[in-house]
């Protein structure tokens, strides 16, 4: 239990709420907080995401963290926040506008089992935005875009959760004395869980349809829609099944040995980027991962953008890398420091780039790829006879050896502990074999 458990989760300093008079989003809000106090939960445990509409107003009624995001998208915020922190109890607030519009969400978490509870307003049109009809509005109803009636088929969000595997769903009223029980309960489950609320928009849907409390019972009935718990499963959430099966893997000393921890040190203070341009088969991604890998294993920050055409086997295979004593927050490269020349394939793909570079870039060029309408210095890429039985095939790696070597921005055997780390043994020893004649032959 929290040391200290408050005696409401509701931040009173907001109240009163800026719903309609007669609406039922308050009444859920007070259910949801009768449930907080039964499970006495630390309220920076807990996360409540709320979609758009009048229930995203909600989250300012509460004193657990909070997060507010785009209409339709609250359950896959929610689920990526309890990916990242299982520890944390996450809740949806979500009108039936937002199921429809994150419908594919809604049925994926329900197929993932992820371990959120969402909590559906279904006041059966969009409140916020004057009472057009959603994707839950009964047969003929009139709403501000049906005038005329309703004609689609109303969507049943709990038997949608039901059938693609959700492992709580329940259908309620605003209006049922034990909200908060059933609230307890689907956050309590292993998995996702979703409470299908029924209730009123006094402001819309109530007025043109003449829809009360009375009207939507008798509504639940004719369509068959049972209220209470209709499933319950004992299939593990997203969660724990993934902890477990982490437990289980037989990769476990494959997956820590994939972990790039600093083992050398860079005097860089400045991002570079590196475009190495080159041709299918050349492995040019492959060396730009290597390259990637060594800053990494040198306390750098790197990313790594492969592009290549659809095609395999033929047509051009360019690796953009930016290396940075900071996160590297955009991995694009409009204007490169470094670009390498590999293949004529590689060189006419990054024409537009090259021509963006000045006198302070450089441009290394194999042989027949000098001719480049580009400001940069331009510079042969020589390598010496003899330090490999092809230079045509391990251009990319020693292109790769040559910026290092060049550039000074990581030690030498970061490169060849990259190779080390990210290659399979054949090829690592191959690649061991080339990076150790070039540096006798530097
Ligand atoms: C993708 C997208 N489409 C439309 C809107 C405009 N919009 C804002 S609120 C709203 C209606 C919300 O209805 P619902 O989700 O049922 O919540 P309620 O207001 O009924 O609580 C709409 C359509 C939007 N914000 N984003
Ligand atoms: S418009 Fe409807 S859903 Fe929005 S606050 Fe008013 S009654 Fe509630
Ligand atoms: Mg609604």
């Amino acid at each position: 239990m929290p040391e200290i458990v408050p005696e409401t989760y509701i931040a009173e300093q907001n109240l009163p709420y800026d719903f309609c008079p007669g609406c039922s989003h308050g009444q859920i809000l007070g259910a949801l907080n009768k449930s907080l106090l039964q499970q006495q939960l630390d309220p920076s445990e807990v996360v409540i995401v709320t979609d758009i509409g009048c229930v995203g107003l909600s989250d300012k009624y509460f004193v657990t963290h909070a997060f507010h995001g785009l209409h339709g998208r609250s359950i896959t915020y929610a689920s990526g926040i309890k990916m990242q922190n299982p520890n944390l109890k996450v809740v949806v607030l979500i009108g039936d506008g937002g199921c429809g519009i994150g419908g594919h969400h809604l049925l994926n978490a329900a197929r993932t089992n992820t371990d959120v509870t969402v909590l559906v307003f279904n006041n059966f049109n969009f409140g916020m935005t004057g009472g057009q009809h959603s994707v839950t509005t009964p047969l003929n109803s009139i709403t501000a875009t049906t005038a005329l009636g309703s004609s689609d088929a109303p969507m049943d969000i709990a038997g949608t959760a039901q059938v693609n595997g959700g492992g709580f769903v329940a259908r309620a009223t605003a209006f049922d004395k034990d909200l908060p029980d059933v609230i307890t309960k689907a956050m309590k489950h292993d998995g996702f869980a979703l409470l299908d609320i029924w209730e009123l928009c006094t402001a819309y849907y109530v007025a043109r349809n003449d829809f009360g409390r009375k009207e939507m019972l008798g509504y639940m009935d004719s369509m068959q829609m049972k209220s209470g718990i209709l499933q319950e499963t004992k299939r593990p959430g997203f969660q724990t099944r993934y902890k477990a099966l982490k437990q289980q893997s037989k990769n476990q000393d494959k997956l820590k040995s994939l972990l790039l921890e600093t083992k050398y040190a860079s005097t860089l203070d400045k991002p570079i980027s590196i475009v190495l341009a080159g041709a299918a088969g050349q492995k040019v991604v492959s060396a730009g991962n290597l390259l990637a890998t060594a800053a990494t294993l040198s306390g750098l920050w790197a990313s790594i953008r492969a592009d290549f055409p659809i095609t395999i086997q033929t047509g051009f295979s360019v690796a953009e890398i930016i290396i940075s004593p900071e996160p590297v927050l955009y991995s694009g490269i409009i204007k490169p420091d470094i670009a390498a020349l590999i293949a004529a394939e590689g060189k006419t793909k990054i024409t537009r780039l090259t021509k963006e570079m000045d006198q302070a870039d450089t441009i290394y060029f194999a042989a027949g790829l000098g001719e480049v309408d580009s400001g940069a210095k331009k510079i042969p890429l020589l390598f010496p006879e003899g330090i490999v039985k092809s230079i045509k095939k391990n251009i990319s790696i020693l292109t790769a050896a040559m910026l290092v070597q060049e550039l000074d921005i990581f030690p030498f055997k970061a490169l060849r502990e990259a190779v080390r780390k990210i290659q399979k043994t054949k090829v690592a020893e191959i690649n061991l074999e080339i990076l150790a004649n070039f540096e006798e032959n530097k």
